[in-house]
């Protein structure tokens, strides 16, 4: 399917950056237009692909291009007051050409978590296309400031959006590389999970027929229903058979050809079972998940309709929804891979740590106006009684 993707903050804009780089990769065609928006001039000029015009500035009045400095607060107000700015970048996309757009921001900083949510919700008052987002979690190692943030955005953001994709920066983290080094592993590890998701709706005509191929509004309606969505992958290298291996499929019944069909199946189906099982973009529970997409790629050669029914049902068993879609993705590329979309899902460990640190802000918030209350009183008090001032 094709996309308007709007990378908010210094994150966001690398992400969106690094789709435009996959798509020109894998001549994926999902990125219809790519705008970035910040409040940090430097952020923006490092950004490589996405167009120059494309690059709006925001809260210059404020914070003069430095930045927020992780002040979500400062984020949502600046957004809300530079969303024209935002909207005439926008009004330059052929949105009619657009099947959704894909909002994406780091939730642990200033900018993006605050403005993200804000430009979701404006985009969802104007246009009648979904409005998904694309939400990173940071690291439980960078801090309380950048944990409140993300339990604050997120909150906003998945009640402003027709559904949250999220990816846990915490638990891709990989130890002893560095913070730029490992960013971009992951972002590398982010585009092609969502990419092989949302081009599996984009199969053109000239290309080859799969058996059911998945198209966007198959991706639609498993994410229709809102909530918050995690992405599982798993992929195996096999040889491109350039010859007769796509003929086999339909030529006579010998063993051979009995043999080769039962390893396809056999491996699409332990594939799904690894993407599902394997480390999620959001790790959770699968059981509970309300809708499932699943989505193979690969060589059409290596794609059958048996492996997929049978990695569907086995799907269905484990989420227990009766909502599961899938598909093929056909690619001329040297591997078959297995991407699972499992959306609206509750049992996730890490939202449940997110709302706690939302609530216990919120108390503490309540502890020190009270706290401060009870100081003002005391100095009243004292005042009152003429003591001696301390310093
Ligand atoms: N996956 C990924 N996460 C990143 C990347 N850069 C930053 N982050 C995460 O995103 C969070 C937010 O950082 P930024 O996007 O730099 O923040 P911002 O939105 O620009 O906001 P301010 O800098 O506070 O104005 C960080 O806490 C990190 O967890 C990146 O390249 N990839
Ligand atoms: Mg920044």
């Amino acid at each position: 399917m094709k996309l308007a993707m709007i990378g908010f903050g210094q994150a966001g804009g690398k992400i969106v950056d690094r789709f435009l780089e996959y798509d020109e990769r894998t001549n994926s065609g999902i990125v219809r237009a790519a705008v970035a928006v910040n409040s940090a001039k430097a952020d923006l000029m490092g950004l490589e692909r996405i167009p120059q015009e494309n690059r709006v500035l925001i809260g210059q009045a404020r914070v003069k291009g430095h930045g927020v400095g992780a002040d979500n607060e400062l984020g949502a107000e600046i957004a809300e007051e530079d969303i024209d700015e935002v909207q005439n970048a926008i009004d330059a996309i052929p949105t009619h050409e657009v099947d959704a757009f894909l909002v994406v921001a780091g939730m642990g900083g200033g900018t993006g978590s605050g403005g993200a949510p804000v430009l979701a919700k404006h985009l969802k008052r104007i246009y009648t296309i979904p409005v998904y987002g694309l939400g990173v979690l940071p690291g439980t190692d960078e801090g309380g400031i950048y944990t409140l943030n993300a339990a604050r955005s997120f909150q906003t953001f998945v009640r402003e959006v027709d559904n949250l994709l999220v990816f846990d920066n915490d638990s891709w983290r990989q130890t002893g590389e560095s913070v730029e080094g490992g960013y971009e592993k992951i972002n590398e590890e982010i585009v092609r999970r969502f990419g092989v998701l949302f081009g599996a709706g984009e199969v053109g005509d000239g290309e080859e027929v799969a058996e059911s191929v998945v198209d966007s509004s198959e991706i639609i309606n498993t994410l229709s229903g809102g909530g918050v969505s995690t992405v599982g992958y798993a992929s195996e290298e096999v040889e491109l058979n350039t010859g007769g291996g796509l003929l086999s499929r339909f030529t006579g019944d010998d063993a051979g050809d009995d043999l080769d069909a039962a390893n396809t199946t056999n491996r699409i189906t332990s594939l799904v079972r690894k993407a599902a099982l394997g480390r999620l973009t959001l790790p959770c529970e699968i059981e509970g998940a309300e809708r499932a997409l699943l989505v193979l790629s690969g060589p059409s050669e290596y794609l059958n309709r048996k492996g997929i029914e049978r990695g569907r049902k086995w799907l269905e068993e484990e989420t227990g929804s009766m909502e599961v879609r899938g598909g093929d993705f056909p690619r001329e590329e040297p591997e078959v891979s297995a991407a699972i979309l499992l959306s609206g899902v509750t049992d996730v460990p890490r939202i449940k740590r997110l709302q706690q640190v939302a609530i216990e802000a919120q108390d503490n918030i309540e502890d020190i106006q009270a706290e401060s209350e009870e100081n003002l009183e005391e100095l009243v008090e004292d005042d009152e009684d003429e003591l001696e001032p301390l310093f």
